[in-house]
């Protein structure tokens, strides 16, 4: 094996001539090959196997990069190995983990419901619930130092339910979930980059009541939108900029002095009619330092515990400013060159390029806003998304082209201020409908050009049908200058929107967990009342009025008790420590027919609490299978009936 090779995947052989040529072909070369015998079709399908094993790591080879993916509406985080695009992992945070207990568990439900509302506390009580199980995740980032990933956090957003979470990168579990208050459906999210993540920024969607609390209703001229920082420390809310118009995505500068927001709906329309009509929306841009200074200086409302501060149009403060942009603007991409940031029409055929050095003068002059706006490309129809290759070029996917564009930066701005150069470098096709897309550590200082990820909306007649609910689309290409060679073609289910690609040198996670890790606290804490020692072999039943607590341990095969005994009506809390300190020994408790499971990876403790509300014999088994005899590891609760 090569060095490269060991390295990660060699993209040298899929960039030579017979490769790129397959690329062309895409899946339909597979197919052809299957049912064709022409000459031709017979070097196409050899090609195309070289393709797949250009981006398949062999045996014992690595892929180079984790690839973080949103999971929309399933409301998990993904990881994969990228480029070869295997899923490695499902981290469960915003739904239900049959496989895992996340939303069950009691250490999970702790994370899931420490920072909740009251009124979410309200709706889940009358539902006769105890957490959401949806989620809508659609934005994974990365912690960063100075403008570059430093593989402590990954956060992301919950439009669904208005939630901000936080994924620990030692264990690649979630440990803190945050209710956003007063704002709505969360939807771009971006961490702080410079000097490090101190923030995360989150925007809310939808137009709601300042106080929303019934007496206003179908008023949309008293409706607000908030802007959102958490303190990424301490997943607490750091303050909120009440703001004119909606909020969609948003992105930081590299020097730290602002965040920027798109807003789709600057008329409040209540509509898709009224809120399309105007031409121009805008980009909202929040002034770090002075709205700080605001909040020390009190100018704020303290609204639901956050402190507000009133970035409206027209309150002649420095807190924000209002640049205007063609047409109901979506994705907001700041560049690794940290002066372009790229606001993405949409509706309009243009992304629009701001300065962020000409940013300053709008808070300090009286100039006009759109001063800020140093080049505005005509690229094609739909911009949603650009990403970035670290030498001066964007990707701009084009949702009703169904392409990507490729176009020079520096090109642009020159074409705006006159002079006649074409600033597209070239475009690809995609299938079908890109929303996202993202290149290689692209939203970094390290943006290495090296892969460009489009995720599609659309997959319609790229796989055999599976029904009327059909994958996603996800394309991989290899970025060789000004061409981009297609090497994976592939299906997602629902619903990934947005994806980090992280060269794997950042990201070094456990494989065993740290006995003392703070995920279980609270369950060691009780141990130690109850007088066991959860760090070696555990086997007591405690009783506490109705509540039982039950301590086991496991080591493969076996459980250390093999039956325990309740009262009818009792509520049952097992308490199980994997003691097995090895490598991917990873065991389970399931209890048969009372919908309880959970996984117990080496070394961890987990808890789960259900109520023996029938008598009876019933078997618990480990349902994560880890030995010869994990079918044997299991035993018996006996139910006893009620005296
Ligand atoms: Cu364009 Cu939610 Cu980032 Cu979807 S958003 S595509
Ligand atoms: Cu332990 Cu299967």
């Amino acid at each position: 094996m090569t060095e490269e090779r060991k390295a990660g995947i060699s993209r040298r052989g899929l960039l030579g001539a017979t490769a790129g040529g397959a690329a062309l072909i895409g899946a339909g070369g597979a197919r052809l090959a299957l049912t064709g015998a022409a000459a031709g079709v017979a070097t196409i399908a050899t090609s195309s196997a070289a393709r797949a094993s250009d981006i398949s790591p062999g045996p014992g080879e690595l892929d180079e990069y984790y690839g973080f993916w949103s999971s929309g509406q399933s409301g998990e985080m993904r990881i994969l190995g990228f480029p070869s695009m295997r899923e490695l992992m499902r981290v469960p945070v915003f739904n239900r983990c049959s496989a895992t207990g996340w939303g069950q568990t009691n250490e999970s439900l702790k994370i899931m419901t420490e920072n909740m509302t009251e009124k979410t506390r309200k709706q889940l009580a009358a539902d006769g619930k105890k957490v959401h199980d949806n989620g809508d995740l659609h934005h994974v980032h990365m912690s960063f130092t100075e403008g570059r990933y430093d593989g402590r956090f990954l956060f992301m957003n919950d439009k669904a339910n208005t939630r901000v979470a936080r994924v620990r990168c030692d264990v690649m579990k979630c440990d803190k979930i945050l209710e956003i208050p007063n704002a709505k459906a969360i939807h771009g999210l971006r961490p702080q980059k410079w000097p490090r993540t101190n923030y995360v920024f989150a925007n809310g969607e939808d137009e709601t009541p300042m106080v929303n609390d019934g007496t206003v209703l179908d008023n949309p001229s008293q409706y607000v939108n908030f802007f959102s920082a958490v303190n990424a420390d301490e997943m607490t809310m750091a303050w909120q900029v009440m703001v004119s118009g909606n909020l969609d995505n948003t992105d930081a500068d590299y020097d730290g002095k602002y965040a920027f927001s798109t807003s789709y709906n600057s008329e409040m329309g209540m509509n898709t009619a009224e809120m399309m009509a105007a031409d121009m929306d805008h980009v909202v841009v929040f002034n770090l330092a002075e709205i700080e200074k605001g909040i020390a200086a009190g100018d704020y409302i303290e609204l639901n515990g956050v402190k507000v501060i009133d970035g409206r149009k027209g309150q002649n403060k420095n807190y924000t400013r209002y640049i205007p942009i063609p047409n109901s603007p979506h994705g907001c991409n700041m560049a690794p060159d940290k002066i372009h940031l790229c606001i993405n029409g949409k509706l309009s055929p243009t992304v629009s390029v701001i300065d962020v050095r000409k940013v300053d003068a709008l808070f300090t002059s009286d100039i006009d806003p759109r001063s800020a706006v140093v080049a505005e490309p005509e690229l094609g129809l739909g911009p949603l998304h650009t990403a970035f290759d670290g030498k001066g070029r964007a990707y701009t996917t084009l949702f009703l082209d169904s392409q990507v564009v490729v176009w020079d930066i520096e090109k642009a701005v020159r074409a705006y201020a006159g002079e006649a150069v074409d600033p597209i470098v070239t475009k690809a096709d995609v299938h079908y409908q890109p929303g996202h897309n993202s290149t290689s550590m692209g939203e970094t200082l390290d943006a290495d050009g090296k892969w460009y990820v489009s995720m599609n909306k659309f997959s319609k007649d790229r796989f055999i049908n599976v029904g009327p609910l059909k994958p996603e689309n996800e394309q991989v290409f290899a970025i060789e200058g000004d061409k981009l060679t297609l090497v994976h073609d592939g299906p997602t289910f629902a619903e990934p929107h947005d994806s980090i690609i992280v060269h794997r040198s950042i990201v070094n996670p456990l494989s065993v967990w740290d006995r003392n890790d703070r995920m279980w606290a609270d369950t060691r804490a009780q141990a130690e009342k109850d007088g066991v020692d959860i760090d070696s072999w555990a086997d007591t039943v405690i009783r506490d009025g109705n509540k039982v607590r039950v301590y086991m341990s496991s080591i493969a095969p076996t459980f250390s008790l093999e039956s325990f005994t309740v009262q009818e009506g009792d509520e049952v809390t097992v308490i199980v420590t994997n003691l097995d300190d090895i490598d991917d020994l990873t065991h389970g408790f399931t209890m048969g027919n009372h919908g309880a499971a959970m996984e117990i990876s080496p070394q961890a403790t987990a808890s789960v609490t259900f109520t023996a509300a029938n008598p009876g014999v019933y078997w618990y088994y480990c349902q994560w299978f880890c030995h010869a005899l994990h079918m044997e590891m299991r035993g018996r609760m006996f139910v006893e009936p009620k005296a």
